[in-house]
């Protein structure tokens, strides 16, 4: 008896453990970038994605393990051109209520000196809820919980450069307990545009809202709310 019951509270907890998830590779151009597995200090091979150290959510958005789970730099970097599509894949993603978004920041510099302080991440892409009821199946985290995939398109006018790619899952299926899942990986960007986004757009992270943003802290079983504003600045695109 005693031994059941410590048997179902670890496949309990063990069941809780996988119910995260985390960008695992990325596809680019055709080509298939691993990304990080494991858990950190690293062990895989390089890889242009930032180490993280486990599927756990951030449960702050100023929680500095919200901007890249806790990655810093990485070896590698891929070779995207603007306009062209990236795509992250998730090894396992278990919830279907809440956004994706697609962020990046241009690095000043090198990758090894590019921490992602300050106001400068912007959103290229995002998907909140298409269609009510809050508690259904017609949002971003949905379409990742079914195809383990997102796509999205680097702007076009993007000025060449190297740049930080973070995709962020907020799920918000336990009331006013939102969990953020973000990793980041490192993209030289080639091309002819010239524009960079500015003013309004740009955001820093941790902090691109604010933890009581009804975007954020939301009970989805409780509220009649019929729409859904993505928390933080507007899709540059
Ligand atoms: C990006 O990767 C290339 C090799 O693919 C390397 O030559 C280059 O130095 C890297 N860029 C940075 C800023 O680390
Ligand atoms: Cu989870």
């Amino acid at each position: 008896m005693l031994i059941s019951s410590i048997l179902s509270a670890v496949a309990l907890l063990a069941a809780q453990v996988a119910a995260h998830g985390a960008v695992t590779s990325y596809v680019i151009g055709g080509s298939n970038y691993p990304g990080y597995t494991g858990f950190s200090p690293a062990s895989s091979p390089a890889t242009i994605q930032r180490q993280w150290p486990d599927y756990n959510p951030t449960m702050s958005v100023t929680d500095a393990k919200v901007r890249c789970n806790g990655g810093t730099s990485a070896a590698l970097n891929a070779t995207i051109a603007a306009g062209a599509t990236i795509t992250a894949k998730w090894g396992q993603w278990t919830h279907q209520q809440g956004p994706v978004m697609v962020w990046m920041y241009k690095c000043s510099g090198a990758f090894s000196s590019c921490d992602g302080s300050g106001t400068g991440w912007f959103k290229i892409d995002q998907m909140g809820m298409t269609s009510p009821p809050l508690t259904g199946t017609s949002w971003g985290t949905a379409v990742v919980y079914k195809s383990l995939a997102w796509t999205s398109t680097i702007p076009a006018r993007l000025a060449p450069g190297n740049y930080l790619i973070r995709h962020e899952l907020l799920a918000l299926h336990q009331a006013n307990t939102p969990q953020f899942y973000a990793e980041c990986a490192q993209l030289h960007v080639t091309g002819s545009g010239t524009a960079t986004p500015s003013g309004s757009y740009l955001a820093k992270i941790p902090g691109y809202a604010s933890q009581n943003d009804p975007g954020i802290m939301i009970d989805i079983y409780s509220s009649t709310a019929t729409t859904y504003t993505c928390p933080g600045p507007a899709v540059w695109s």
